[in-house]
């Protein structure tokens, strides 16, 4: 069995910035800040899965169809429930939802079981927070959403490793960016 699941990776001057800024967050919240380097949003998570099925959640996600776009991160917040401190969009671009969907709708038809509740687009920085008080504002971040990842996760005793197993490109809407001479 492998812990896999789908997700978005920022550029490393964002993941930087996000480790820094949750840094400075952890004063209030204490608890333990997600490296730069694991630093992600998480479009489906598939859990324990049988390795011999990896082949099929590759056919799934080469299926999927959908555009690159911006992901702005302007909010931050802290769940209870996970004791997890995030950062996210105010509003999930309909690029990114679609990109989800579409995700999701390919993994059913090949026989993913995935939780049925909605997608609720998330950066963890920080894991075991006490609610804030006052957070430290979030600095510009930038964040082109070109590819998504299957990405299979480790414990070990530092805590979560990620490797990526493959890599799905999104591409541009045929004729918003092809030009033929
Ligand atoms: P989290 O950051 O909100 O905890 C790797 O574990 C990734 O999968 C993390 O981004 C984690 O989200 C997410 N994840 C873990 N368990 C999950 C679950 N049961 N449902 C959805 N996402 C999950």
């Amino acid at each position: 069995m492998v812990r896999l699941f789908f997700a978005i990776w920022p550029p490393a001057a964002t993941a930087q910035a996000l480790e820094r800024w949750a840094e400075g967050a952890r004063r209030e919240t204490g608890g333990r800040t997600i490296r730069a380097a694991a630093v992600h949003l998480t479009l489906a998570f598939l859990g324990e899965t049988p390795a011999q099925r990896i082949a099929a959640a590759i056919g799934a996600a080469r299926r999927v169809r959908a555009v690159p776009h911006r992901l702005p991160l302007e909010e931050a917040g802290h769940w209870a429930h996970n004791r997890i401190l995030w950062a996210g969009p105010r509003e999930i671009p309909a690029a990114l939802e679609a990109l989800a969907q579409s995700l999701a709708a390919e993994l059913a038809r090949d026989g993913f079981a995935l939780e049925q509740r909605r997608f609720a687009a998330h950066v963890t920085v920080l894991r075991k927070a006490r609610a804030p008080h006052r957070l430290p504002p979030l600095p510009a971040l930038e964040w082109p959403v070109e590819e998504f990842s299957l990405v299979r996760s480790t414990l070990d005793a530092a805590g979560s490793r990620y490797d990526v197993v493959e890599r799905f490109p999104l591409s541009a809407k045929s004729g918003e960016n092809s030009f033929f001479p």
